[in-house]
């Protein structure tokens, strides 16, 4: 089989696995890659070290796989049939991002590529070595992503497909075969700056530029600690990642809903009540998120983005709930809680918060009062 014809057979296995796009590109070392080592210096990576580490792995390929030659860049649609965040208005309700809702996207793509990967192995022409990866490599998947004509890198930096909007997931084969190329396709904002406008903590400081360290989708999952006191309140009741950037561009208006099953929303986390939440023990959480990416938080992540939300409602019904969590065993929602009652209640938390023994101190909870009692 020529090149062609042989990068089709593959493309054709790909959509025959359920993938919505799939392209090819040669390794290369792009002029994006750039910019990913500019936006280190800037410290745009925030807490997530492990980004530091390897950008030389992300210029050249190569030292991921010594005979690189090609990527095979594949995207799964999980855009389901439900509001936007955008569209809904009850604050007494906690917003997890989209992406979120079923099971965890890693397997789901890990296991597609796997039999693509296999498949590639046994038809190709020649001895072939491959990698795979899903998120977590030393890739710079949107670029590879657009390289191989799946879409433009939109000026909220995510990967836009002109027919399937961004919702997307991509996933990628590195291998050692020549293959036929795509060409990337045009970058289809224009002068629209919708997802700019929209972002609630201007965490987009520039067209393309994105500083994690003011996204909510870096605040509430990737940040371990306390969450800088100055942003919370442009969190509003996002409690796992954010989807406002995506929301609000023209070219999700109509974006496709995805066939795969196991990105439906699970129930309780589709627009969820928060004090459910909030009333969650390690073993509830275990349980509630077994195979969920919301994992990734660990119940301590998810309820001080809980508390978060809750003090940014304004709601006195809150108030039980924050109470009980003022002794929950994790000083990081002890200290949220904190926050959340001083919110709502203002000058009437401050007795409590004074009087220190009725929560159980530490010294990140102590800080965490310091700063709210002297704020105002
Ligand atoms: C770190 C990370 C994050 C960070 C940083 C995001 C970011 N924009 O960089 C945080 C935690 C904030 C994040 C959030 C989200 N993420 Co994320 N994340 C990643 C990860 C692991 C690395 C991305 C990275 O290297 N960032 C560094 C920046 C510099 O690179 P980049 O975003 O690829 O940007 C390129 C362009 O913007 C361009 N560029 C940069 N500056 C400039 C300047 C100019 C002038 C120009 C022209 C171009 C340009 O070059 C850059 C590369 O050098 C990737 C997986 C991977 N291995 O790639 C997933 C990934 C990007 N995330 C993904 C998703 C789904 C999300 C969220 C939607 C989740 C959510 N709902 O909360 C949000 C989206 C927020 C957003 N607007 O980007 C998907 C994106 C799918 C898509 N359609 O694009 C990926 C690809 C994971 C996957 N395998 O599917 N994420
Ligand atoms: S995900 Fe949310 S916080 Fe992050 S850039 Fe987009 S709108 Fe802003
Ligand atoms: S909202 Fe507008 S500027 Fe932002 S990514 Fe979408 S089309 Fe581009």
């Amino acid at each position: 089989m020529d090149t062609v014809s042989f990068t089709k057979s593959i493309k054709d296995k790909a959509l025959g696995l359920g993938f919505d796009l799939v392209g090819v590109s040669p390794v290369d070392s792009f002029p994006e890659n750039q910019y990913y080592k500019e936006w280190l210096r800037n410290g745009f990576s925030g807490e997530m070290k492990y980004l530091d580490r390897s950008p030389e792995k992300r210029e050249h390929l190569q030292h991921v796989l010594p005979n690189a030659k090609s990527v095979i860049s594949c995207a799964l649609n999980y855009n389901t049939d439900c509001s936007y965040s955008v569209d809904e208005k009850d604050k007494s309700k906690g917003w997890i991002s989209r992406y979120a809702w079923g099971d965890d996207y890693h397997e789901i793509i890990e296991d597609k590529l796997q039999i693509l990967m296999n498949h590639l192995k046994e038809e190709a022409p020649e001895e072939v070595s491959s990698k795979l990866y899903v998120d977590t490599g030393p890739v710079l998947e949107r670029v590879y992503g657009k390289y191989a004509g799946l879409g433009w890198v939109g000026k909220n930096t995510c990967l836009i497909n002109q027919e399937i909007g961004s919702w997307i997931f991509i996933g990628e084969i590195i291998t050692s075969l020549e293959l036929d190329y795509d060409n990337p396709v045009p970058d289809r904002c224009g002068t629209c700056t919708r997802c700019i406008d929209a972002c609630p903590t201007d965490a987009i400081i520039e067209p393309y530029v994105l500083d994690s360290r003011l996204c909510i989708s870096y605040l509430t999952i990737e940040l371990k600690d306390r969450i800088p006191l100055e942003l919370r309140e442009g969190i509003h009741n996002n409690i796992y990642g954010c989807d406002i950037c995506q929301d609000v561009c023209p070219w999700n208006t109509r974006a496709q809903i995805t066939d795969e099953p196991e990105f439906k929303p699970r129930d309780d986390l589709y627009n969820p009540d928060l004090s459910y939440l909030s009333g969650l023990s390690v073993e509830d959480f275990r349980y509630v998120f077994k195979g969920s990416p919301i994992k990734r938080t660990k119940r301590r992540g998810l309820l001080r983005n809980v508390m978060i939300a809750m003090g940014n409602s304004g709601d006195k019904d809150f108030i039980p709930h924050i109470k009980e969590c003022l002794n929950d065993e994790e000083p990081l929602v002890r200290a949220h809680a904190a926050w959340a009652l001083w919110k709502i209640d203002g000058s009437g938390s401050k007795e409590i918060l004074l009087r220190r023994n009725s929560v159980e101190t530490d010294d990140k909870v102590n800080e965490e009062i310091d700063l709210l009692l002297n704020t105002d």
